[in-house]
């Protein structure tokens, strides 16, 4: 579960990938690999093969007030025989991105896999509101309306927060990871809170006829209160690269020596051209 560290001044949660096989669980991972800075995202660690592989991609969203905040994501293996990597993985998670795939044909297992979540956690008295969970409804490119409304309607997390998305390109990936990550953090701000409350609580017992006011951790709940107000910077992903293109070119002027070539140069984004003029030399070779 997620740990706010006072000395060492971080903050630790685990969010899991958690869908039927083929639903796209990897695919978010790499994607988001690829996408974040090279300086807040480590490699894709791979564990196993195939549908009994596992993946795990450490994030770092960075400084708030004074702690570092760090998520592990991981994703779940598939295979039936590796239900209890699944349990374990669910169970340190405080954050679950359910992968459900919205192919017709995949409608029952995701439906499987959801039951199988629900009684992972179950068993250990969690439900959804002490594990957060976004709703990713992934392959929307593949498939028709009617799909969508179909698997809804199946899966009856209608109070959850959803996204359609297409992993493969990228679509919905990023928002469903900043959308739990917040939800993740509120939480985490939530509980720290309520642990401060419960030792002041009991300090108050154990010094009977002082009448101390409950006072929360100031500090924790400084630090944890910013983080809903600051924009995950780690999570925005990188800007396209710049599209500038040649508008035009010429007329070449000079003389036998030296040519000169002058180019404009169009940046897509901004509207902006620029003149620049390209010196040739001609020597003798
Ligand atoms: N067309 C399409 N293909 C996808 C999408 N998401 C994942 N895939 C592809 O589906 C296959 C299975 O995805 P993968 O991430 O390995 O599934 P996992 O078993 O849940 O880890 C891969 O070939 C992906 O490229 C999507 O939204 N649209
Ligand atoms: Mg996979």
């Amino acid at each position: 579960m997620g740990v706010l560290n006072r000395e060492s001044q971080e903050i630790h949660a685990k969010i899991a990938y958690v869908g039927p096989e083929g639903s796209g669980k990897t695919t978010n991972l790499e994607f988001i690999q690829r996408k974040l800075k090279k300086s807040q995202v480590g490699e894709l660690q791979t564990d196993g093969n195939g549908s009994a592989g596992t993946e795990a991609l450490s994030v770092r969203l960075g400084k708030i007030r004074d702690f570092s905040t760090y998520f592990e994501l991981q994703t779940i293996p598939s295979s039936p025989e590796t239900l209890d990597r699944r349990r374990e993985i669910v169970a340190t998670a405080d954050g679950i991105v359910f992968v459900a795939d919205l192919r017709p044909e995949h409608h029952d297992a995701t439906a499987d896999a959801l039951e199988e979540l629900e009684s992972i956690l179950r068993e250990r008295d969690l439900d959804f509101d002490d594990v957060m969970i976004v709703v990713q409804y992934n392959h929307r490119d593949e498939v028709d309306e009617n799909a969508l409304d179909g698997l809804c309607r199946r899966l009856g997390l209608d109070s959850e927060t959803s996204f359609e998305a297409c992993a493969k390109d990228g679509t919905g990936v990023l928002q469903s990871l900043t959308t739990l990550s917040k939800l993740v953090l509120a939480k985490i701000r939530h509980d720290a809170s309520a642990t401060a409350v419960e030792a002041s609580a009991a300090k108050t017992v154990i010094r009977e006829t002082e009448q101390a006011p409950v006072a929360v951790d100031a500090d924790i709940e400084e630090a944890v209160q910013s983080i809903e107000d600051t924009t995950l910077d780690a999570l925005t992903p990188l800007p396209p690269e710049k599209s500038l293109r040649v508008e035009s070119a010429g007329p070449v002027e000079g003389t036998d020596a030296e040519l000169v070539i002058p180019i404009r140069l169009l940046d897509d984004e901004t509207g902006r051209s620029t003149e620049l003029r390209i010196r040739v030399s001609i020597g003798e070779s």
